[in-house]
C-alpha cells in the first residue's frame, strides 16, 4: 500500500527545522541552550561518544554524540538512524537504476549479491535530539528492565512527586497545539478545548509507507498527565478521539479502524495526554502488553468505574538505570 495517493503527503522535513522552543518551563531535565530555535542540524560535525544502542533487528542504530559549539564546550546530541521499509512504487526503480550489483557468494542455484543505490533510493531516516538532556541520551541507551507493580498508593507516594520533579519537557506538544511547529502536518483537528485534539504522524513515522503508520491524538486540555488522571468525566473525549481518529484515518489513508491499534502508553515519556494510532500488523516500539493500554478497554474500564485508574495497580517496566526504579527499591516496593 502506498501512501502517495494522499496529495502532499510525502514530504519528510527536517526533524528539528522548524521546532521552536520559546519557553522551557516545567523541564527539569532540559539542558542549557535548549530555548534556542532549532535549525539545520550539523551532523558532519557530531563527534560519536557512544553507540547507545544498536538493533540488527530494527535495524537502527542509536548514538550519542557531541557538537562543537562556538564557546568549545560541546553539547550533547542523539542522533538515531534507521533503514526505512521498501516503498513498493520505489521497487522499479530499485531494480533499473542500482549504481552496481556485486556478487557475494554463489553456490548452485543460490547467490547473494550487494546491491548499491543512487542516493534518492539510499535515504537513512535520521533522528536528532539537540541538545540532549542527560535523561534524553539514558532513554535510549539498552538496559536491563524490571516490572514493577504501582498500586494507587505507589503513584501517589512515589510516581507523582518523581514525575512532577524530573520529567520530559512537554513544550513540542504545546508548539503543536499552537500550532507553532508541524503546523502543515496536522491530519485532523477537533478544535474544542475540553474535548477535543490534534491527529499528526508520530515523528517515528516517516509517511511514506502504511506498513508502519504511526499517528498521535494530542488532547488540548491540559494538565491531564496520563491514566491515572482519567475518569468518567474524559470519556466525551476520550470517545472523540477513538471515533474521530479512526474516521479522519479511514479517509485520509484509506484504512479501516479494525485495522488500527490503538493505545495509550503507561508510563509514557511525555506527560500530557496523547493517544497512538499503529498499523495493527505493525510491531511498533511501546506496544507490548507491559506498556500499551488499549483505548477501547480504558473507556469500557471507565465506564464501569470512574475511579479505576486511580485504584488499579498497573504493571510497568523501568531500566536498572531510571532514578524511579530506586525510588520503588527505597520503598521497599521491588
Ligand atoms: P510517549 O508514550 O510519551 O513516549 O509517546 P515514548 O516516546 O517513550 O513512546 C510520545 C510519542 O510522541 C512517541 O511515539 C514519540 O515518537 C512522539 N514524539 C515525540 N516527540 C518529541 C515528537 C515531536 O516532536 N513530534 C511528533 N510528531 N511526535 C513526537
Amino acid at each position: 500500500m502506498r501512501v502517495s495517493s494522499r496529495p502532499g503527503s510525502a514530504m519528510a522535513e527536517s526533524p528539528v527545522a522548524k521546532r521552536k522552543r520559546e519557553d522551557n518551563d516545567g523541564d527539569a531535565t532540559a539542558p542549557p541552550g535548549s530555548e534556542a530555535v532549532a535549525g539545520d542540524f550539523p551532523l558532519a560535525e557530531l563527534s560519536v561518544c557512544k553507540v547507545l544502542r544498536d538493533s540488527a533487528r530494527e535495524k537502527a542504530i542509536f548514538l550519542h554524540g557531541k557538537v562543537k559549539s562556538a564557546s568549545g564546550n560541546g553539547k550533547d546530541a542523539v542522533v538515531i538512524l534507521e533503514k526505512t521499509p521498501f516503498q513498493e512504487e520505489n521497487i522499479t526503480k530499485l531494480l533499473k537504476k542500482y549504481t552496481k550489483l556485486q556478487l557475494q557468494m554463489s553456490n548452485d542455484i543460490y547467490s547473494t549479491y550487494h546491491l548499491y543505490l543512487p542516493p534518492e533510493l539510499n535515504e537513512i531516516k535520521t533522528t536528532v535530539v539537540y541538545p540532549a538532556s542527560e535523561k534524553h541520551i539514558q532513554k535510549y541507551l539498552h538496559q536491563e528492565v524490571y516490572l514493577i507493580q504501582e498500586s494507587g498508593e505507589d503513584y501517589t507516594n512515589i510516581t507523582l512527586p518523581f514525575i512532577e520533579a524530573q520529567s520530559f519537557s512537554i513544550q513540542w506538544v504545546y508548539n503543536i497545539l499552537e500550532k507553532k511547529a508541524e503546523a502543515d502536518r496536522i491530519i485532523y483537528e477537533n478544535p474544542d478545548p475540553i474535548n477535543g485534539f490534534i491527529l499528526i504522524p508520530d515523528f517515528k513515522w516517516n509517511q511514506k509507507q502504511l506498513d508502519d503508520l504511526y499517528l498521535i491524538a494530542i488532547c488540548h486540555c491540559r494538565g491531564i498527565k496520563s491514566l491515572r488522571d482519567l475518569t468518567a468525566e474524559h470519556l466525551p473525549l476520550l470517545q472523540n478521539i477513538l471515533q474521530e481518529g479512526k474516521e479522519a484515518i479511514e479517509k485520509r489513508f484509506n484504512i479501516s479502524g479494525s485495522q488500527l491499534r490503538i493505545y495509550l502508553h503507561y508510563r509514557p515519556s511525555y506527560y500530557h495526554l496523547h493517544v497512538h494510532f499503529t498499523a495493527l500488523g505493525y510491531d511498533a516500539p511501546g506496544c507490548s502488553v507491559e506498556r500499551a493500554h488499549l483505548l477501547s478497554d480504558v473507556i469500557a474500564n471507565l465506564e464501569g468505574d470512574s475511579h479505576y485508574y486511580q485504584k488499579r495497580t498497573i504493571t510497568f517496566a523501568l531500566r536498572a538505570d531510571e532514578p524511579l526504579l530506586k525510588k520503588f527499591q527505597e520503598a521497599g516496593r521491588v
